[in-house]
């Protein structure tokens, strides 16, 4: 009997080695998911609470895995649903490809039930490739292409089957003129520069007296040689958002995050340097970046498109991070003058001494500070970080300190809520043997995170190792934008639109058959992680944190942080005033808005 669309799309998908859909059903591919539900050997359908949820994985498997993400909606609403995950892909460079059902050819154009122009709905997120089958013999070629479009440019594709196609006999194409006959397979290339152009970016860098570099996520198969080039150049390294795990945070020069969620050092290093050295990133504030003029420039990336937009550079190279760094190495002349280093390291450890300073500080009931420092020393060996965006996202960037062999990441570019859990999810589906923790605030956890625990109760007997934890930042508000709020418009909180009412996260875990743990005590931080790095089942923890913490910009001094936070602790009567003058004055510096 020949096989269906549907069948041989199953089988396709399997020689493209896809061991993971993230999904969920509906009669716009009813056929699809029939195929599926007969190759359960090959292929894990995982069944989500809602369809964003399934681009979100997908998105988080690519970050993880360097493998393409799947995901799978029906038609209309199903796919519609995917969006922000795929965006979320997008913006971060990462292949995942979409299939969506459609209505049945002959009812299109009729004003059908659930009939969406699928092809201009994607046309933006999947601008790359997004096509439809409208003919079986296509079915080949379009799922090839998919995937390789989506490897090759790190991208979002799509691919849309009408009900009826789904069912209809695969028929391979023909011989004859005007048929497509594709292959599968891919394989990255190590793209290195012209030598000449290396010879350049070396003389800049040999140059230099005071070098600095910045990483993302690009650079993140070049650990040792990011350290070999800073050890060379005397550099300290600052990392973006997305390159948090590329280098271990207890480097002695490593300055840590850049931005408004970054770090003192950073920023002092970007103010003083003559060298800027830009591997694997497009972290896109260059206000945090020297002033134009005062650096030289060389960045490195893969794609050539992100290239000299920051910042003015001498010598822009297209090239992966660690062919690059290792052509580079051999032509760079080690700094004898190592004082530039130095520097950076005082600098860096007297950071560290703040943050722990901040964390210390008492708040109503726990200072968000310090369950990230108690975290940090408890992170389990090769654990798969996922952060929310809120602000979790300026706590792990600035106080959680990665060591090599650990995953870590959050929606970078689009900086959407809700990535957190579906991420921690994803995370353990793609290493079941290793701990994800998600961080994530409330706001988030009321949009998608509770119900992504109704998919981790469906799946946490089936894990190898069950070790999987939330920890919710509870501070009932929607704390990142009430402090935006205040520091850039001035304006107090308006409780209408920030306040985020209470739940119970730890008890709706226990009733999931999940653990869930409460803490509004400072003391019961430290107990309260142990437990939940040695539990038997998924934990959540339930974390009372302070919302009048200030995720402060980055070069606030020691003493006006002193000042400025105990008087906000102590309920200084003029604190109200006193948060809007430091932080205007402070941020004004930095914020996009500023002149
Ligand atoms: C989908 C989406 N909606 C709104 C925002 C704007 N936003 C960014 S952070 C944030 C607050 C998040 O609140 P919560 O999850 O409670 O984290 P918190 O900052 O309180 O720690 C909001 C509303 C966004 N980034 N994405
Ligand atoms: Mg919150």
């Amino acid at each position: 009997m020949s096989k269906s669309v549907s069948e041989f799309l199953v089988e396709r998908l399997h020689a493209w080695d896809v061991k993971k859909i993230f999904g969920f059903p509906g009669d716009g591919i009813n056929g699809i998911i029939g195929a599926l539900g007969k190759a359960t050997d090959k292929i894990d359908f995982i069944q989500v609470r809602h369809e964003e949820m399934a681009a979100f994985m997908a998105c988080a498997y690519a970050k993880f895995t360097d493998r393409p993400g799947v995901c799978m909606a029906t038609s209309g609403p199903g796919a519609i649903h995917l969006l922000n995950g795929l965006y979320d892909a997008k913006m971060d460079h990462q292949p995942v490809v979409a299939i969506v059902g459609q209505q049945a050819r002959a009812a299109m154009g009729g004003n059908y039930q659930q009939e969406v122009d699928l092809i201009s709905l994607f046309k933006d997120v999947a601008g790359e490739y997004v096509h439809m089958c409208s003919e079986p013999s296509q079915t080949r070629h379009l799922v090839d292409r998919a995937f390789r479009i989506a490897m090759a440019e790190r991208t979002v594709t799509c691919i849309i089957f009408p009900n009826d196609v789904q069912e209809l006999p695969y028929e391979p194409p023909a011989r004859k003129h005007g048929t497509v006959h594709s292959g599968i397979g891919f394989s990255r290339p190590v793209i290195v520069p012209r030598e000449e152009d290396l010879e350049k970016a070396a003389a800049i860098l040999n140059e230099g007296k005071k070098v600095a570099m910045l990483i993302g996520a690009g650079a993140k198969d070049a650990e040792k040689e990011v350290m070999e080039t800073a050890e060379l150049l005397g550099a300290g390294v600052a990392k973006a958002l997305l390159g948090k795990a590329v280098l271990a945070d207890d480097l002695p020069y490593v300055t840590g995050a850049i931005g408004l969620l970054g770090t003192g050092p950073s920023w002092d290093m970007m103010m003083d340097c003559d060298t800027l050295l830009m591997v694997g990133s497009s972290f896109p504030y260059s206000e945090f970046l020297p002033p134009e003029g005062q650096a030289r420039g060389v960045q490195v990336d893969i794609d050539g498109k992100m290239l000299g937009i920051r910042y003015p550079m001498e010598v822009n190279l297209q090239g992966d991070s660690a062919g690059t760094l290792r052509a580079l190495i051999p032509l760079l002349q080690r700094k004898t003058d190592r004082s530039w280093r130095e520097k950076i390291e005082a600098n860096i450890k007297s950071w560290w001494k703040l943050l722990e300073a901040r964390m210390k500080n008492a708040a109503d009931p726990i200072n968000p500070q310090q369950i990230f420092w108690e975290l940090s020393k408890r992170l389990p060996d090769n654990c798969i970080i996922s952060a929310d965006s809120g602000s979790t996202a300026t706590w792990f960037a600035r106080d959680l300190r990665i060591r090599s062999g650990m995953k870590a990441t959050l929606s970078g570019n689009l900086a959407t809520m809700c990535p957190g859990m579906p991420y921690t999810i994803a995370a353990k589906f793609a290493y079941p043997d290793r701990v994800p923790i998600g961080l994530i605030g409330d706001g988030a956890m009321q949009m998608l995170g509770i119900n992504g625990l109704i998919t981790v109760s469906k799946y946490w007997r089936t894990w190898s190792n069950p070790r999987f934890v939330v920890l919710v930042l509870n501070n009932r508000d929607l704390n990142q934008v009430t402090w935006e709020q205040r520091i850039m418009a001035g304006d107090a909180k308006f409780k209408g639109s920030q306040d985020v009412p209470d739940f119970a996260y730890d008890e709706y875990a226990r009733m999931l058959g999940l653990d869930g743990i409460r803490i509004d005590q400072p003391g019961d931080v430290g107990a309260a992680l142990d437990a939940a790095m040695s539990a038997d089942r998924p934990v959540v923890i339930n974390a009372y944190t302070d919302p009048s913490v200030p995720p402060l910009p980055p070069h606030v001094t020691f003493k006006d942080m002193k000042n400025f936070s105990s008087a906000i602790f102590q309920g200084d009567e003029n604190s109200w005033d006193m948060i809007k003058q430091s932080f205007k004055e402070v941020a004004d510096n930095y914020l996009p808005h500023s002149s």
